[in-house]
């Protein structure tokens, strides 16, 4: 393959509009930006007279589906998504579709489509993300990591073609306000708004799609609370810089995750939890990997130290305020020695 090349949105768009069979790929553990850009990408390009489908590792939390349009299929042929399929019958699936246009939505690396990861390798011809570019493994690469979400990034380019219709709108909003926190992020720009209020003109149920997303609390939201409130731990920490900043965690164990039958897809809604509490800057999930005791996935959120240069250390990365990674450690106790190192060893203030 040809060096990967950095390209304009006018360019990406123009590629969406040559293709003829498309299929898209966004990350595993799927959340609803990458759900939702994926849905308006096959939607929007099935709208052009075009066959596109989707594809991911890994199966799509129930939640999310009727958020990102799952309640209303339009096409009788395929699904707009096919999930956490083994990868030798996607390779074979892709193969027969034999597609002009391999696109990848929202995901930083190819190493985030998880087990299809080998599959598509070299073959992705348009890598569309708003992450700080760590790998540009598109033959061709839209990246504005300036924007809220990857949905804002697919609002661009589909809103001057026409094709927004309610479904896809539905999507992309969700994508949306789940990416920006309901508008709360710093990654919110008066663009972002102007989007949302374009897609709101088509007709949505804006406040059905919140209240899908944000409402209502489960039994699982409650026992993954539970397990935060019980797990909290607060303390100061000297940064690199020198400042000490509040920093909290909260520890999800897998004999946690057990007692009361959740899996990782129930505790997508603590990721801000520790952050989100007055004095704390930097906040902290540990989650002890389901099938390897002596690993501990990490997200980190932040407001003002940048986390994306800490979890970089740590084998991941991500956004300045928002970043995962993960620690290998025989113990919690060692578990949080490590992530307490790494904030003192790389954590510096975002400047901005
Ligand atoms: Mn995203």
């Amino acid at each position: 393959m040809n060096e990967p090349v950095d390209i304009t949105l006018n360019e990406t768009r123009n590629i969406f509009l040559a293709a003829k069979r498309i299929v898209i790929l966004t990350h595993e553990r799927p959340d609803t930006d990458c759900l939702g850009a994926g849905t308006a990408l096959v939607l929007a390009a099935r709208k052009l007279g075009k066959k596109a489908f989707a594809v991911n590792a890994d199966e799509i939390p129930d939640r999310l589906k009727p958020a990102v349009g799952f309640a209303s299929e339009n096409d009788a042929c395929l699904p707009v998504y096919i999930t956490a399929e083994p990868a030798e019958s996607i390779a074979d699936a892709v193969g027969c579709f034999s597609p002009d246009l391999i696109i990848a939505a929202d995901t930083a690396e190819l190493s985030l489509l998880g087990a299809y990861a080998s599959v598509f390798s070299g073959r992705i011809g348009l890598k569309i993300d708003h992450h700080p570019p760590r790998d540009q493994f598109g033959a061709f690469n839209y990246v504005d990591y300036n924007a809220s979400s990857c949905c804002e990034i697919i609002f661009r380019i589909l809103s001057p073609l026409g094709v927004i219709d309610k479904e896809i709108a539905s999507a992309l909003y969700a994508g949306i306000i789940a990416d920006s926190g309901n508008f709360k992020y710093p990654a919110v720009t008066a663009d972002t708004h102007l989007a949302a209020a374009a897609l709101i003109e088509t007709g949505i149920s804006h406040s059905e799609i919140s209240e899908r997303l944000f409402g209502k609390r489960t039994d699982k939201d409650l026992a993954a609370l539970r397990i935060a409130l019980d797990t909290l731990e607060r303390f100061s920490c000297p940064r690199r810089d020198g400042k000490e900043i509040g920093c909290a965690w909260i520890f999800i164990s897998n004999a946690d995750k057990g007692k009361y039958s959740l899996d990782d897809s129930d505790l997508g809604g603590l990721n801000s939890f520790a952050r989100d509490i007055e004095g704390v800057d930097v906040g902290v999930t540990i989650k002890q990997a389901t099938d390897e005791p002596t690993k501990f996935k990490l997200s980190f959120r932040s407001s003002k130290t940048n986390v994306s240069l800490i979890c970089e250390q740590l084998g991941g990365g991500g956004h300045t305020r928002a970043s995962g990674g993960a620690v290998e450690a025989e113990s919690p106790e060692d578990a949080k020695r490590l992530i307490r190192e790494a904030i003192e060893k790389y954590g510096e203030p975002i400047i901005e």
